[in-house]
């Protein structure tokens, strides 16, 4: 793991800081906000970055591109098993890019690509460690490692420990385009697979069926009650349980 580390007490967003230094022509650098004033999930949508969480994000420079989503993937199995060794709780990946515990959001992922001479790519990690409450919109949907294990724990061990499993990934799967690898530990790591459930798609078309598999662009195959299975490139899951 060869990555320069930035920390920061308050930024807009760890991926705004990591885009400027792209600019700069820097890579392979961390960044880590204590807070963040104007945190951003996928569609612009807010996330919520008070004390007491991880928000990271780590500027690349792949040699391919063209893969992102599975850089998705492999962040989201690097923070379950960093989480596993560190507190022992088994966390589980919603599609596409949720870590979560008993249907609660711990953890969201977000990879933006700066396609120009030079491509990078910025894969930014949001992670609830230590906060004990959160704001009315996300009470009910969020998570904390606190709130889960009534423990406090050290972020920067936390931020450590998944940046070395992140780098095993990139470094020996993706690097080597072995993408399917990619794919198999995320297969063993995600509970979206087999369960019937509710996807509202990028353009908020609402659908039903049962996730039938994952696609080789990482894309979820659902399958719809009249039996046909489409591709669903972006979207949210909503797990029937
Ligand atoms: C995500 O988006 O889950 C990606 C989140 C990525 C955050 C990291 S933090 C470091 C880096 N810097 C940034 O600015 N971003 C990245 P999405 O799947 O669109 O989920 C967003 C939704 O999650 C929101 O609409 C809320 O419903 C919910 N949410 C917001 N803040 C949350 C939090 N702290 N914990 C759990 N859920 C949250």
């Amino acid at each position: 793991m060869n990555y320069k580390l930035f920390h920061f007490n308050s930024l807009t967003s760890t991926q705004d800081k990591a885009k400027e230094f792209a600019k700069k022509g820097l890579s392979s650098a961390v960044i880590i906000s204590d807070v963040q004033t104007r945190g951003r999930g996928r569609f612009k949508r807010k996330w919520h970055s008070s004390k007491g969480g991880l928000w990271m994000s780590v500027l690349l420079k792949p040699k391919n591109a063209q893969h992102l989503q599975y850089l998705t993937f492999a962040a989201a199995v690097s923070v379950v098993n960093a989480i596993k060794k560190i507190t022992g709780i088994n966390v589980k990946i919603k599609w596409p890019n949720d870590v979560h515990y008993k249907g609660k959001k711990l953890c969201g992922i977000l990879t933006e690509g700066i396609f120009g001479k030079e491509n990078h790519v910025v894969v930014g990690i949001g992670l609830n460690v230590n906060q004990d409450k959160f704001p009315e919109d996300i009470k009910n949907i969020a998570t904390s490692l606190k709130l889960i294990k009534n423990e406090t724990y050290a972020i920067k061990k936390i931020s450590l420990l998944i940046l070395e499993e992140f780098s095993n990934i990139y470094e020996k799967i993706y690097d080597k385009n072995k993408f399917n690898g990619i794919l198999e530990i995320w297969k063993e790591n995600c509970d979206t697979l087999n369960k019937n459930i509710k996807v509202t798609t990028g353009k908020k078309k609402v659908l039903y069926g049962q996730a039938v598999g994952v696609a080789e662009d990482c894309s979820l195959l659902l399958k719809l009650n009249n039996k046909k299975t489409i591709k669903i490139i972006e979207g949210d899951v909503h797990i029937r349980y």
